[in-house]
């Protein structure tokens, strides 16, 4: 039985992290990993129809128009140049059409931009299921997260500086009440001596596999299924956080902090990049996020506080799946 367990957990262990990055010849957006890019997803497909459908009926009427008042067709043109029924329509129908579009945008843009209140996520689906409202309860819990709202958020500030990101954390202070922070650099800065600087400076030899100008040498380190808040600050000039799977993008705007949330039930590893121009290294301040289970974040936030940097790299290396959180846990 042992044997079966370890060789169960090895399995899990083994299983390629999911990794969500740009991919050569794809056409569309890379995999919603959180709600917000489920919905902004889900808009998109919408307005392509819309889109799609008012493309058709132009191209149709402009043909229709071409051919049926050819100057061969109407040899003596007519001169009025008002009709009020169409004048009426085709400013009443794209209005219309626009409004159908901006009920459906406005809901998007509040759930993006307004950070839950999570006591209130709580309570809601409390009383939704003491009311006995299961149905309503289980479309509730589509946008909302129950159990993670119980847990409160996890906390982390990112700073864009000229070329790299600074993440803290300050929810995990060490014994001098100091916080957890540091330094992410992307490994690739264009230049020959790369693999060279990035071997010598961390010790590891896996240059070779990791993606070009998306990965760097200490990643930001998040749980899964937790409520993510985070605020953004610039030490220079403007940055902008954006992780494209996780539909967010926040300026980094030097003398202002930006909020804003997500949270990633699928653990795996999630890159994006700076996306704001912010000078001559703005291709090489890559962002690359590591989503692991509770119990493997819980190890790596300790081996942090105690500053061992490197240990703590390490110990998320291989991301964990969800299914070994308990392995995880005994180990601990
Ligand atoms: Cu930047």
């Amino acid at each position: 039985m042992r044997h079966l367990l370890a060789a169960l957990s090895a399995m899990l262990f083994a299983a390629p992290a999911l990794a969500a990055l740009p991919e050569d010849g794809a056409i569309n957006f890379q995999p919603a990993a959180t709600r917000i890019a489920e919905r902004v997803h889900e808009f998109h497909n919408v307005l392509l129809w819309i889109i799609a459908l008012i493309t058709v009926l132009v191209t149709v009427l402009l043909i229709w128009v071409m051919v049926r008042y050819s100057r061969a067709a109407n040899k003596t043109p007519r001169k009025f140049s008002h009709n009020t029924t169409v004048e009426v329509i085709w400013t009443v129908v794209p209005a219309l059409i626009l409004v159908g579009i901006a009920s459906l945008s406005f809901p998007n843009l509040f759930y993006q931009n307004v950070t839950p209140n999570l006591g209130e996520i709580a309570a809601t689906s409390k009383s939704l299921l003491a009311n006995g409202k299961t149905a309503q309860h289980l479309a509730y819990t589509k946008n909302y997260f129950p159990d993670a709202a119980e847990k409160g958020f996890v906390n982390v500030k990112i700073q864009g500086n000229q070329w790299n990101w600074t993440y803290t954390y300050p929810d995990l202070v060490d014994e001098t009440g100091a916080a957890v922070e540091f330094v992410s650099n992307g490994i690739h800065k264009g230049r020959p001596t790369d693999k060279e600087n990035y071997e010598s400076l961390t010790g590891r030899t896996d240059f070779d596999t990791q993606p070009t100008n998306l990965a760097v040498d200490y990643p930001m380190v998040i749980p899964a299924g937790r409520y993510i808040r985070y605020y953004t600050a610039a030490a220079d000039v403007i940055h902008s956080f954006t992780i494209p799977a996780f539909a967010v993008k926040t300026d980094a705007v030097p003398g202002r902090l930006n909020e804003g949330w997500f949270l990633v039930e699928e653990p795996g590893i999630y890159y994006g990049q700076c996306s704001e121009l912010c000078g001559i290294d703005h291709a090489y301040m890559p962002i690359e996020v590591r989503v692991v289970p509770q119990a493997q974040y819980d190890r790596w936030a300790e081996l942090m506080k105690a500053g061992d940097f490197d240990g703590a790299a390490a110990s998320i290396t291989t991301i964990a799946a969800l299914e070994s959180e308990t392995q995880l846990a005994s180990t601990n």
